[in-house]
């Protein structure tokens, strides 16, 4: 049905969209500008190591189940106390390891009840993830951390890659069919 000429062009057309989406897919990873504007949130948290034992908003509500949620990109301004007057330190296991490894985040040592110690820390990593205290350890003094992933048409890293991925199986899919179909009509 199609002239040799017309085939050819379906090919290369093919051929070069197949080349394009690669790129499209590495500019989708690409955050752009102002699509997820980070929103400050301060944190008020009491440190403790025993009678009771973890992390509180309040002196009176200090436990090891106190779990904090933020949205990606916030950036963090905790305000620690130390409910105890022992020294504690903030730290955000982004590993999960329930220890002190690579990667993870933490605050300058604290132990003042009445005088917080800011410390800054920004959400950059959407998960779930422990936070504990890097003095007494995960066991003794413990608490979730939940970072939130926008949720649809943010324009989000995320959301663009998938968007890029799709389209490339999509591109694949309509070349691998004309493929086909030419491969059949070349056979009598
Ligand atoms: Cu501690």
């Amino acid at each position: 049905m199609f002239s040799r000429v017309t085939r050819t062009s379906i090919v290369v057309v093919g051929l070069m969209v197949l080349a394009v989406a690669p790129a499209t897919l590495f500019a989708g990873a690409t955050p752009s500008p102002g699509s997820s504007p980070a929103a400050a949130r301060s944190i008020t948290l009491y440190g403790s190591y025993q009678n009771p034992a973890g992390w509180g908003w309040t002196p009176s509500n200090i436990s090891n189940s106190l779990t904090l949620t933020v949205n990606k990109g916030d950036v963090i301004t905790f305000h620690l106390y130390a409910n105890d007057s022992m020294s504690h330190q903030l730290l955000i296991d982004l590993d999960n390891s329930h220890s002190n490894t690579t990667g993870d985040s933490w605050s300058p040592m604290f132990s003042n009840k009445t005088t917080a110690k800011d410390w800054q820390y920004t959400a950059s990593t959407a998960g779930t993830f422990a936070f504990f205290c890097n003095v007494h350890g995960y066991a003794a003094q413990h608490g979730t951390l939940v970072v939130q992933a926008p949720s649809g048409g943010g324009g989000t890293t995320t959301d663009m890659t998938t968007l890029a991925i799709g389209g490339i199986v999509i591109v694949v899919a309509i070349v691998a069919i004309v493929a086909a179909v030419m491969l059949r009509r070349k056979r009598p």
